[in-house]
């Protein structure tokens, strides 16, 4: 067996420490949001798009047209569909560098329904802060899902992510 298959085979069996898992699955996702922020394509076509938060591109000016955006509105969510079921071992959150705060309270879930757009999806995460412009990597210890939500469950908000990788092995 090469060395290759032994690290795959590895990361199936959850063997080794999620270090040896580090590929971003969600590059090849698909995702939506609950809402595109108004008036954001008429200022650039790309403007807060979903699918911003998974262009392989960290950049946290919001303004570069690599994050995404919502309207301000309540209990706001995102979500990628990698299109398989994976075991995630990790989900690094890059937020922006401007209103860091807007993530306060932000949950990760992680699962296979589509039920309430996915929010009802048992819960990796809740994200008490993010620096502005940082990324923080939150461990999901191998949970199954084929969709990973972030959502602002409760309030008001606009939610905005510069970059969502999710680390995992398919199931
Ligand atoms: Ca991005």
């Amino acid at each position: 067996m090469t060395s290759l298959l032994q690290a795959i085979f590895a990361c199936m069996m959850l063997v080794v420490s999620v270090s040896d898992c580090k590929e971003n699955v969600a590059l090849r996702g698909r995702a939506t949001q609950s809402s595109v922020l108004a008036g954001a394509a008429q200022v650039v076509g790309y403007l807060g798009l979903a699918i911003n938060a998974i262009d392989g591109n960290q950049d946290t000016n919001y303004y570069h047209g690599s994050c995404s955006h919502t309207d301000d509105e309540y209990g706001p969510w995102w979500r990628v569909d990698l299109l398989h079921q994976y075991y995630i071992s990790s989900i690094s959150i890059t937020n922006r560098n401007e209103f860091k705060e807007r993530l306060d309270g932000a949950e990760i879930r992680i699962g296979n329904s589509l039920s309430n757009n996915g929010n009802y999806n048992s819960r990796c995460a809740t994200i008490s802060s993010i620096g502005a412009g940082e990324t923080t990597t939150f461990e999901c210890n191998g949970m199954a899902g084929r969709y990973v939500n972030v959502l602002i469950p409760g309030k008001t908000a606009p939610l905005t992510l510069c970059e969502v990788q999710v680390f995992g092995v398919l199931a």
